[in-house]
């Protein structure tokens, strides 16, 4: 461990790390559970959970038992040849979708790229589409991820900006407005990638049926549905997908985050045979996919969210942690909105920055992120309880009451 203290740390960062970040003020050295500690031993309430991939809690003693036991074992093989872990990982995986196959890669990004080809290649292979002509129906202010393809299709200039030439192929359309996505069908369209809430975007959740609504079109329409439950699953929103609102089964289901249980990069497409299987050995892949040691945490990972109940937990808590919020009748605040642990506060214009509050809310030990300017995202690990909402919203009523 360093014995530098706060100050230090920030000051090396700064020197040394790109400013791709403008991190809130504080060093996080230690955690457990919902809890972070910084060098100086003040400890803080995690209410970002590393932006909802850290569902199980901090260092969950299952998912770290795994992640010891696995490391005496085996790390990487590439896939290049087989081991013990990856079919216990897919076949697990697998049954938790209802889908008949898994292809997993490590950072959310890969899975969406992944997604994306998958699309295009079933467009070509399976619907015949005329070679590079495929197009993905996307929509406006959608956050997939940062390489310089997903970027392409992004609406943030700030996501976007000087990184082109951009990647074609992909059609943005309104947000929870079923209609535009009906108009910008072609004979050339692939699929549909959509977030079932947009997280970046601020929490943004559709119409209660949107997503029936993407399902019976792409259905209607022979074009694939791929939700991206990144930031969205494994219980963040009171269910274990948040697709499942709507009773839907999407064709492509795109995972990453609390995967790898905080712990350990690990993300994943799940699709069935007649999809993932436009896949031939050598056409996709990438040197850590499947890797041993990701798998044996991704196995435990979903274990704990089974075993403990998670995803009643989010919904039942999230239920209770809105109706506080709501129940400040706050003048600061303009909407509270969100599913199961997955929550949104939309400042009024008349209360400032929405970074006043997150210090202010940091100094009185919660740590929540703003995004954009005007939203306050609230996402604790989901194994919070009560009394430690209970306990946050003092603090919340403190500085946004
Ligand atoms: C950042 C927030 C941003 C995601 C969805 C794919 C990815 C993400 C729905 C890519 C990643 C992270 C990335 C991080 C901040 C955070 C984020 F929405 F969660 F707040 F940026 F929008 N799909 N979201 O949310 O997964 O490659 O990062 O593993 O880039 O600043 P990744």
């Amino acid at each position: 461990m360093t014995n530098l203290n706060s100050e230090q740390l920030m000051e090396m960062e700064h020197k040394y790390g790109a400013h791709n970040y403008h991190p809130l003020e504080v060093v996080i050295s230690k955690a457990e559970g919902i809890w972070v500690e910084d060098p100086e031993g003040k400890k803080y309430m995690d209410m970002l959970s590393a932006y909802s991939a850290v569902n199980q809690g901090h260092r969950h003693p299952a998912i770290i038992k795994a992640l010891k036991n696995q490391a005496d074992e085996l790390t990487l093989t590439s896939r290049a040849f087989f081991n013990d872990k990856w079919p216990l990982f897919a076949k697990k995986l697998a049954e938790l979708t209802e889908k008949d196959m898994i292809l997993p890669m490590n950072t959310g990004a890969e899975a969406v790229e992944t997604a994306i080809k998958t699309m295009r290649k079933w467009g070509y292979l399976e619907k015949g589409i005329e070679t590079d002509k495929a197009e993905i129906i996307v929509f406006e202010e959608n956050f997939h991820g940062r390489t310089t393809t997903v970027v392409s299709f992004s609406t943030d200039p700030v996501a976007k900006d000087n990184y082109g030439p951009f990647t074609p192929g992909f059609k943005i359309v309104p947000y929870n407005d079923l209609e535009a996505v009906k108009n910008a069908i072609t004979e050339n369209t692939a699929g549909i990638l959509v977030e079932p809430i947009q997280g970046e975007a601020g929490v943004v959740v559709p119409a209660d049926g949107y997503l029936k609504g993407l399902s019976d079109i792409s259905k209607e329409n022979n074009i694939l549905l791929a939700v991206d439950e990144i930031q969205t699953g494994f219980a963040r929103t009171g269910k274990m997908f948040a697709f499942m609102y709507d009773n839907i089964d999407p064709d492509i289901i795109i995972m990453g985050k609390a995967l790898g249980g905080g712990v350990f990069p690990v993300s994943a497409v799940a699709a069935n045979n007649d999809i993932l299987g436009v896949f031939k050995p050598g056409s996709h892949g990438s040197t850590f996919g499947g890797n041993p040691l990701g798998c044996a945490v991704a196995i435990a990972s979903i274990e704990v969210l089974l075993d403990e109940n998670l995803a009643a937990k989010s919904f039942e808590l999230g239920k209770y942690f809105r109706e506080q919020l709501i129940a400040m009748n706050s003048d600061k605040i303009d909407i509270v909105r969100g599913k199961g642990l997955l929550i949104g506060i939309v400042l009024k214009e008349s209360a400032g920055k929405a970074r006043i509050y997150t210090t202010k809310l940091k100094e009185k030990g919660l740590l929540c992120k703003e995004t954009h300017d005007w939203i306050i995202r609230f996402a604790p690990p989901l194994v919070i309880t009560k009394e430690e909402i209970d306990q946050a919203m003092e603090s919340i009523r403190e500085v946004l009451g």
